[in-house]
C-alpha cells in the first residue's frame, strides 16, 4: 500500500493507482473528460489526453494528470491550487476554441460533459477563438458522427476496439483535421460497425449522437388513415425512470403503458411477448439440433448461438462469416412482433399491412439498422416501421408534456400484450438463455421446473458458464456480454475447443439493459447492476414464469401458427444471415 495526501487528507491505496484513484477514495471531486473506468466491463480509456484532470504535486515542476500519474509514497497533492484551477479553465477554452457553439440545437444539451464542466467553471468567453474544424457528418440508420464535436478523449475508439474487438473507430489526421474514424474515412455505414451504440454511450459531447425518428413517429400518430402500434422492449422499463429523475433500479412498466396511451398509440403492446414466442422456436431449434447430434448426426452444429442481438449478428456476419450457421435461425422478439403484428393482429382487426405503422421502443440503436434489413420486409413494407430508443422515447413524453412520475399504472393491451417472467428476463446478460433453458428442462424430462431461478447465469461477469441437469444430460451453457468476450467464445468453437451446448451473446455489456439507447450512465456501473436488479424483480412477480405457458402464446400457436419450426412459423419467425 501506498500513503499519499491530498488536499490535506491522509489516504492509502494500493500500489500502481493513480492520483485520480487515491482522490476518489476519499471524496476529493477532480474533474475529468477523457478518462473513464468501467474496469468491470473491460473499459479502462486512460489516455490523458484532456488534461482537465491536472493537479499539483509538491515538488514537481509541472502539473500532473492525475487520471495517468501514479502514486508514490509520501505524495502530497493539491487538487484545488489557483495554479490548476487556472490551468483547468485554459484546457476548456482550449478545448472550447473549435468547438461549434450549437449548444442550443445539440443532441447531446443537458447531458454533455464538456458543456457540464464549462458551466461549471464560469467560462463565459473563450478568448482565443480561431480557426475551426469542419468535417462533414456522418448519417447512418443508427448513429450521426458530428466530427467537429469531438475532442479526441478517444473514448469510443478505447470501446470500439478493445471492449468490442469491433476495430471500426481509430484516430486520425492532425490539428484541427483530428477526428476518429472509420478507416479510409469512409462512412459508418460502410464500415464493419455493428452499430451496438456504445461508443455513443460513452462518448461525452455530441461528437457521436443517435440518429432520432421520434417526429417520424409523431408524424404517423397524426395520420388518422394509420393504425399505430407499438412494443416496448423488456429492458426500457428498468430504465426510462431515470430520465425523470427517478432513481435507478425504479420499475416504470404500467407508466409506460400509460404514457404510451396519452401519446395517441392505437394499441401498447409488449416486446416481452414476442420473446416469449422466440422461446418457443428457439427452444424447438435447439432441442431438434441437440437430438439430432446426440443420434450421431455429423452434419448438426453444435452449440447453437442466440440471434436476437442485431449488433451480434452484424459483428459475426462481418468476422465470422464462415461460421453463419451456427447461430440460431430465429428472429429477434423485435422482428417476431413486427412480423406477427403486420400478419396474424392486423388480420384479426381487419387493418391493411400497410396501413399498420409499427413502431418499437429499443434500449439499443441498432435495432433502428435492423428494422431496414431488406429480409424483415414485405413487398418493400417492413414488418417494424419505426425503432426509437428509450431516450428518445423520454424526449417525446417531455414534448407532449406528461407528467411521467405521478402517471397511473395501465396493463399492456391483448393479444400482443401478455408476458411471462422469461420474456422479461431477456433484458439482462443471461436472461435469454434462462429462458430458454426453463422451457426446454420442462419439454426434455415432462416434469414440472420447481425452481426456475438459474442464479449462476445472472451478473456482470464478461464470461459466464455453467452446467445444468435436464434429465439424463449435463446441458453446458455459455454467456458472454459486450463482443470482446464473444470472440472469445467463437475463437473457442473455431478452434473446436469449445465444450458448450449453447451459448447466449448480447453485444452491449450488461445486455439490454447497458444498450446505447439507454439514458446515459455517465460511467456509474451501479447504474446496470440497479437496472438487472429491476429486471429479476419484474420476473419474480409475474404468475407465469415460463414462456410455453404464456395463454396467448399457446393461442396463437393453436389459431395460426400451428406448431413450432411448422411450416408458417418458419415462413414468419426465422431469419438467413448474410456475409
Ligand atoms: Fe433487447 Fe430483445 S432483449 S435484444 O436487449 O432478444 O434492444 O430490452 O427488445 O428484440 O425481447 C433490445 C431489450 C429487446 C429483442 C427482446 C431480444
Ligand atoms: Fe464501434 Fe459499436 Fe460504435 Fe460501431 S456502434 S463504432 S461497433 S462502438
Amino acid at each position: 500500500m501506498v500513503k499519499i495526501t491530498i488536499d490535506d487528507k491522509l489516504v492509502e491505496v494500493p500500489k500502481g493507482s493513480t492520483i485520480l484513484d487515491a482522490a476518489k477514495k476519499v471524496n476529493v471531486e477532480i474533474p475529468t473528460l477523457c478518462h473513464l473506468n468501467l474496469h468491470d466491463v473491460g473499459l479502462v480509456n486512460q489516455t490523458a489526453s484532456c488534461r482537465a484532470c491536472v493537479v499539483e504535486v509538491e515538488g514537481r515542476r509541472n502539473l500532473a494528470p492525475s487520471c495517468a500519474t501514479p502514486v508514490t509514497d509520501g505524495m502530497v497533492v493539491k487538487s484545488n491550487s489557483v495554479r490548476a484551477l487556472n490551468a483547468r479553465k485554459v484546457v476548456l477554452e482550449l478545448l472550447l476554441s473549435d468547438h461549434p457553439k450549437e449548444c442550443l440545437t445539440c443532441a447531446k444539451s443537458g447531458e454533455c460533459e464538456l458543456q457540464d464542466l464549462s458551466e461549471k467553471f464560469g467560462i463565459r468567453e473563450i478568448r482565443c477563438d480561431g480557426a475551426q474544424s469542419t468535417y462533414r457528418e456522418d448519417y447512418s440508420p443508427s448513429i450521426i458522427r458530428d466530427m467537429d464535436k469531438c475532442i479526441m478523449c478517444r473514448r469510443c475508439e478505447t470501446m470500439c476496439n478493445e471492449v468490442q474487438t469491433v476495430g471500426a473507430l481509430s484516430g486520425i489526421n492532425r490539428g484541427f483535421d483530428a477526428v476518429v474514424s472509420p478507416a479510409f474515412e469512409m462512412n459508418l455505414e460502410d464500415s464493419v460497425c455493428t452499430y451496438c451504440g456504445q461508443c455513443v454511450a460513452v462518448c461525452p459531447t455530441g461528437a457521436l449522437t443517435e440518429k432520432d425518428y421520434t417526429w417520424d413517429v409523431v408524424s404517423a400518430l397524426a395520420d388518422p388513415e394509420k393504425t399505430v402500434v407499438v412494443q416496448v422492449a423488456p429492458a426500457v422499463r428498468a430504465a426510462l425512470g431515470e430520465e425523470f429523475g427517478m432513481e435507478p433500479g425504479t420499475l416504470v412498466t404500467g407508466k409506460i403503458v400509460t404514457a404510451l396511451k396519452k401519446l395517441g398509440f392505437d394499441n401498447v403492446f409488449d416486446t416481452d411477448f414476442a420473446a416469449d414466442l422466440t422461446i418457443m422456436e428457439e427452444a424447438s431449434e435447439f432441442l431438434d439440433r441437440l437430438t439430432r447430434h446426440l443420434e450421431g448426426d455429423k452434419t448438426v452444429k453444435l452449440p447453437i448461438l442466440t440471434s436476437c442481438c442485431p449488433a451480434w449478428v452484424k459483428f459475426f456476419e462481418h468476422q465470422f462469416p464462415e461460421m453463419k450457421d451456427i447461430p440460431s435461425t430465429a428472429k429477434s422478439p423485435q422482428q417476431m412482433f413486427g412480423a406477427i403484428a403486420k400478419s396474424y393482429y392486423a388480420e384479426k382487426i381487419g387493418v391493411k399491412r400497410e396501413n399498420m405503422v409499427v413502431v418499437s421502443i429499443m434500449p439499443c440503436l441498432a435495432k433502428k439498422y435492423e428494422v431496414g434489413r431488406d429480409e424483415f420486409k414485405v413487398d418493400g413494407n417492413p414488418d417494424v416501421d419505426i425503432s426509437i430508443s428509450t431516450r428518445e422515447l423520454a424526449r417525446m413524453i417531455k414534448q407532449f408534456n406528461i407528467d411521467f412520475v405521478d402517471l397511473e399504472d395501465q396493463e399492456f393491451d391483448n393479444p400482443l400484450g401478455e408476458s411471462t417472467g422469461a420474456g422479461v428476463i431477456f433484458g439482462a446478460t443471461g436472461g435469454v438463455i434462462e429462458a430458454a433453458v426453463r422451457t426446454a428442462y420442462e419439454w426434455v424430462t415432462k416434469e414440472e421446473l420447481k425452481d426456475v431461478n438459474f442464479t449462476s447465469f445472472r451478473g456482470l461477469d464478461g464470461i459466464k458458464s455453467a452446467t445444468v441437469k435436464v434429465g439424463d444430460l449435463d446441458l453446458n451453457i455459455g454467456i458472454a456480454h459486450g463482443l470482446g468476450n464473444a470472440r472469445k467464445l467463437l475463437e473457442d468453437i473455431k478452434s473446436g475447443k469449445s465444450k458448450f451446448h449453447a451459448i447466449e451473446i448480447m453485444a452491449c455489456p450488461g445486455g439490454c439493459i447497458g444498450g446505447g439507447g439507454q439514458p446515459y450512465h455517465h460511467g456509474d456501473l451501479d447504474i446496470l447492476k440497479k437496472r438487472a436488479e429491476a429486471i429479476y424483480r419484474e420476473d419474480e412477480g409475474k404468475a407465469i414464469r415460463k414462456s410455453h405457458e404464456n395463454p396467448y402464446i399457446k393461442e396463437l400457436y393453436s389459431t395460426y401458427l400451428g406448431s413450432p419450426l411448422g411450416e408458417k412459423a418458419h415462413h414468419l419467425l426465422h431469419t438467413h444471415y448474410f456475409n
